[in-house]
């Protein structure tokens, strides 16, 4: 399969707070660098993206936010130590105005929603690079008709229209779906089987019926987003109906799990292509997950959702065990 994948991730390497500290972020570079070397091994032609355009970026996210986005880590090194990550210690929740303060302290709440994700030297171009990669790997696909595998990272799911959280700063899912619309698709279904709920993406497409969004995920009222994933979230508007969550309790199979994959799947209505966010944090040994997949499970799923026979691109998103990661994916991917 070709791959598209890129090294300006590295300069990426951000910190979270976990457990009340400030600890480095589980979503490493070491993740990308196995998968690398793993396809590689495997065999995938790899190749380099070209430049996404701007007004692409922008049909996607607030202008303000990308712009915001672009600026914020020499803002902040006019002001706070380079060895300190940029990030915010308050966001407007509950009874609080959803306004744009002057302040970058207070931007950085604005503009972001969780404490798992801050701002280093390198994230603005390693965010712009993975939206690069996803635009990439969706035009190979849409001139040959075969599926594609973009190696984003960071991730994108979780990153709404003007918020990053979630290890994520562009929704490079989001941004493939609407290049895929942008070219003559007139539905588009985003299937993401990250362990977490793509809040990100559900929330950019809530009150559109031009691209369905169907998840499987860990239940929030157990697991992060918490505030999003529900199964009666089913869109607004336009969108009612083409947003569909299939959210599974802790420690779930892979049993249980296909058989949400085989639900998720029939749902997929009037789809001329498919985006996959392929989240690999669903694997038995996954340090944020508690879900069962085993390595050789990822090769049936991927099997199982190629079995659609839709034109499709797959874009990387979680997955922390380091040391399976690369063969995790390129399970799924020979599967596929
Ligand atoms: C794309 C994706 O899978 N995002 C998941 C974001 C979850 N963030 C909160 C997880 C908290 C666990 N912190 C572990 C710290 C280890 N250094
Ligand atoms: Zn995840």
């Amino acid at each position: 399969m070709l791959v598209i994948a890129s090294e300006v991730h590295h300069a990426h390497n951000a910190l979270e707070i976990s457990k009340g500290a400030l600890v480095r972020s589980a979503e490493s570079p070491e993740r990308a660098d196995m998968i690398l070397s793993a396809l590689d091994t495997g065999g995938h032609q790899i190749s380099e993206p070209r430049s996404a355009d701007w007004d692409l970026l922008a049909r996607v996210h607030d202008p303000a936010y990308l712009k915001f986005l672009e600026g914020a880590w020499d803002r902040w090194t006019e002001e706070h130590d380079a060895n300190v990550p940029a990030m915010s210690f308050m966001w407007p929740t509950r009874g609080f105005a959803a306004r744009q303060p002057d302040d970058l302290v207070g931007q950085l709440g604005y503009f972001s929603f969780a404490g798992d994700t801050s701002i280093v030297a390198g994230t603005w171009s390693a965010a712009l690079e993975a939206a690069s990669i996803a635009v990439t790997a969706t035009d190979e696909m849409g001139r040959t008709n075969a599926p594609t595998f973009g190696l984003c990272r960071p991730p994108g799911h979780h990153a709404t229209s003007d918020q990053f959280g979630g290890y994520c700063y562009l929704n490079n899912a989001a941004i493939s779906a609407q290049r895929l619309l942008d070219a003559g698709a007139d539905r588009v279904v985003v299937l993401d089987v990250d362990y977490h709920h793509g809040n990100g993406t559900q929330s950019i497409f809530y009150d559109r019926s031009d691209v369905q969004f169907i998840s499987i995920h860990a239940d929030p009222r157990e697991e992060f987003p918490w505030f999003a994933g529900y199964d009666d979230e089913r869109g607004v508007g336009a969108g009612e109906g083409w947003n569909l969550n299939l959210p599974l309790p802790r420690e779930t199979g892979f049993a249980a799990w296909a058989s949400a994959l085989d639900s998720a799947l029939s749902a997929i209505e009037g789809a001329d292509a498919m985006v996959v966010s392929l989240g690999v944090d669903t694997y038995e040994n996954d340090p944020l997950g508690t879900f069962g997949l085993t390595t050789e499970n990822f090769a049936a799923v991927g099997a199982q959702i190629a079995s659609v026979g839709l034109p499709t691109v797959i874009l990387q998103e979680g997955g922390y065990a380091v040391s399976n990661i690369g063969e995790n994916v390129a399970s799924f991917l020979s599967g596929f």
